[in-house]
């Protein structure tokens, strides 16, 4: 049977009442975020008329989700943290702040801390022994083209299955993990192994509200970046390796056009010398 009490009296005088709009102190702001947040949730309700199983339903699945730490692998695979740097783009955009490398999201496997090391970097520790050798080089220029000397490039990624160090507790402490001060020309270099896409795992939370949607789970191959420096904006952006399947079907929305980059397969030692790169490279 379907009821509609949303629009009442009683209701509204309900949401005023659990909204604190009625009482002293809290925060003006939180009573009326919570009123519209509330007010919209009670309405869904009534217009879907939700049932209290499936409220139930809900309210565990929030529960395994926050017992798992995974509010922040959902978020943006219901495209939260997209939505946020599409507002901070157009806020951008108004403060004539463009032109430069796209921003993407930043994913919840970041971790602080990492080794820091200057112009140059090796990322990871060498064990991961099915993945290609990669080298990553770039300069960290302003947005009117001139180089930041010294500016902070922090670099992540998984290895070749997918996995992150710190949340993989088989890998080494910061495996995939450096804080690269770029050179006196804002340049950087750093050796590391090709990572993998990334799959939200079989069963987990974030996968049952994915598998609910008739969506999955998976990241293209990816490389983090964060780019900052004194006085600068902080940028946040991720390289996408071209020819992944995912590459424009990410789980997260994170890829665009702009950060998918194609890899150049070196094919002799000569030709890496000759680049600059350093070795090994066997
Ligand atoms: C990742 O590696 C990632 O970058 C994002 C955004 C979500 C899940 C896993
Ligand atoms: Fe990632």
């Amino acid at each position: 049977m379907t009821v509609k009490i949303y629009e009442t009296q009683a209701v509204q005088d309900f949401l005023n009442s659990i909204s604190g709009f009625d009482q002293e102190g809290g925060s003006e702001r939180a009573k009326k975020i919570m009123h519209r947040f509330l007010s919209d949730l009670f309405k869904l309700i009534d217009d879907f008329d939700v049932t209290q199983e499936e409220y139930w339903t809900a309210v565990n699945l929030l529960n395994a989700l926050g017992s798992q730490t995974q509010f922040g692998l959902l978020s943006p695979g219901l495209g939260f943290d997209h939505y946020l740097d599409m507002r901070q783009d157009a806020i951008d955009a108004e403060a004539k702040r463009t032109g430069s490398t796209p921003r993407t999201i930043e994913g919840p496997l970041y971790v602080a801390g990492a080794p820091e090391a200057e112009g140059f970097a090796r990322l990871d520790d060498g064990s991961d022994l099915d993945a290609e050798t990669m080298w990553l080089t770039g300069q960290v220029r302003d947005i009117d083209g001139t180089p930041i000397p010294g500016a902070k490039v922090e670099i992540w990624h998984c290895n070749s299955k997918g996995n992150y160090s710190f949340f993989d507790p088989t890998q080494s402490e910061y495996n995939m993990r450096r804080t690269i001060y770029a050179d006196s020309e804002g340049r950087y270099t750093a050796r590391s192994i090709i990572p993998s896409g990334y799959g939200v795992p079989e069963g987990a939370p974030t996968d049952v509200v994915l598998k609910a949607l008739g969506r999955h789970g998976e990241r293209p191959a990816h490389i983090h970046y964060f780019i900052s420096a004194p006085d600068y904006q902080h940028l946040t952006t991720q390289i996408n390796l071209a020819g992944d399947p995912y590459t424009f079907d990410d789980f997260a929305f994170a890829t665009r056009e702009e950060l998918v980059i194609e890899g150049k397969h070196i094919e002799s030692v000569a030709e890496a010398e000759k680049r600059g790169l350093e070795g090994p490279f066997t």
